[in-house]
């Protein structure tokens, strides 16, 4: 067993670690957040605030924080990008997804969407974000059909990026149009990463069990209601 990912029963945050653990054909298990959460997760060697929590076996160390865990896993299986620009270009990928997905829950659930905000969200805020990840790509390595965000190799914010806008096309399909308008490379992109065999074969199970499940609770209940 290489590694142990606490996560609840949701792909949301997990997801990117989880597409990353696919890819390099990591042996890994899931076990459920409320095993750390709220009670160990101070008293771990390195603690950290709320779940995912990232376990590596050969070092037994933990890790909170998904951007951290992502450029850990990166590290160890050669997926960040080596010139100095595109390695901080990484994790400011990574930690752009992570904006995105607090933007699209409202600070993680803390306020339920209304629809004024939220028609302002989608029409002004996602779409520049949007724009943001494909003007990224055209700048460093999405080329017409082919490359990866930062360069010709696939690195962490391929898996990032489609963690993200893969799975947010695939919960909301209605959002799939508006990805295709402000960033068709960038929608290419998640469909080929997505279509690495080990990621294939990861989310075709997962869909099978999950659906179209996102990030649960009363902010995905409102989230639906607002894109319906
Ligand atoms: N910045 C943290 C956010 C962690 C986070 O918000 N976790 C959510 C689930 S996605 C949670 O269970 N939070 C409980 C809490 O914050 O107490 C990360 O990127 O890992």
């Amino acid at each position: 067993m290489d590694y142990k990912l606490y996560y609840w029963d949701l792909p949301f945050r997990a997801n990117f670690i989880l597409l990353m653990l696919e890819e390099v054909g990591a042996q890994y298990e899931r076990r459920d957040a409320s095993e750390i959460y709220p009670e160990r997760s101070l008293k771990l060697h390195n603690p950290g605030m709320a779940p995912p929590y990232l376990y590596e076996c050969k070092s037994e160390t933990y890790f909170a924080q998904m951007p951290a865990c992502l450029m850990h896993l990166g590290h160890q299986y050669d997926y960040l990008p080596r010139r100095a620009e595109t390695l901080t270009l990484a994790l400011k990928t990574i930690l752009d997804c992570n904006d995105v997905l607090i933007e699209i829950t409202n600070s993680n659930g803390q306020v339920m969407w209304e629809k004024g905000a939220w028609d302002s969200f989608r029409n002004s805020r996602l779409p520049d974000w949007m724009r943001v990840f494909e003007k990224t790509g055209l700048a460093h390595g999405l080329k017409g059909e082919g490359g990866f965000l930062l360069g010709s190799r696939i690195s962490v914010a391929d898996i990032a990026t489609t963690a993200l806008f893969g799975m947010l096309v695939y919960s909301f399909p209605e959002l799939k149009s508006d990805l295709g308008e402000n960033a068709p490379h960038i929608a290419a992109l998640c469909q080929r990463v997505e279509s690495r065999k080990a990621i294939q074969h990861f989310l075709e199970r997962q869909r099978e069990e999950y659906g179209r499940d996102y990030c649960g609770g009363q902010i995905e209940r409102s989230l639906r209601k607002m894109i319906q």
